[in-house]
């Protein structure tokens, strides 16, 4: 169905306004609003590994961006990724205090487990850079 050209200048008009709005709450966000740290153009999302849980469960990065996953619990524990994963990697057995970090080149969604408790499940998501990122890529350089 077609609107009239009113209403598409109208519809039109406040997209454009939205889109500005996100832009200057974005340019005004605090800092701290952005939990993950900045090294060069991409991020490293941290995830705790606890007993029995990936701490967030899900993280959020743009594409060349890493994760670390830092063992804090007293088991042992790894982080691998479910089979068929676009992104690949198994960190083998982590003891208490042991980290790994692997750097996503690919967009998607990348769901992953501990070997040896299949109900520790976990998510990354890595998404195309946008502007949600410019404070933190102007604060940082
Ligand atoms: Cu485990």
């Amino acid at each position: 169905m077609s609107r009239p050209a009113y209403l598409r200048s109208a519809i039109a008009l406040c997209a454009t306004l939205l889109a500005c709005g996100a832009l200057l709450a974005s340019l005004t966000a605090p800092a701290g609003a952005v939990e993950t740290s900045l090294a060069g153009a991409a991020f490293t999302a941290h995830v705790s590994i606890v007993d029995f849980a990936f701490s967030p469960e899900s993280v959020s990065v743009p594409v060349g961006s890493s994760v670390r996953w830092t063992h804090n619990g007293a088991f042992p524990h790894t982080t691998t990724s479910d089979p068929g994963s676009l992104e690949a990697w198994d960190s083998g057995t982590l003891g208490a205090g042991g980290a790994f970090t692997k750097t996503f080149m690919a967009t998607g969604v990348f769901s992953y487990h501990c070997g040896f408790h299949p109900g520790m499940i976990g998510r990354v998501a890595v998404f195309t850079p946008t502007l949600t990122f410019l404070p933190a890529i102007l604060k940082n350089n």
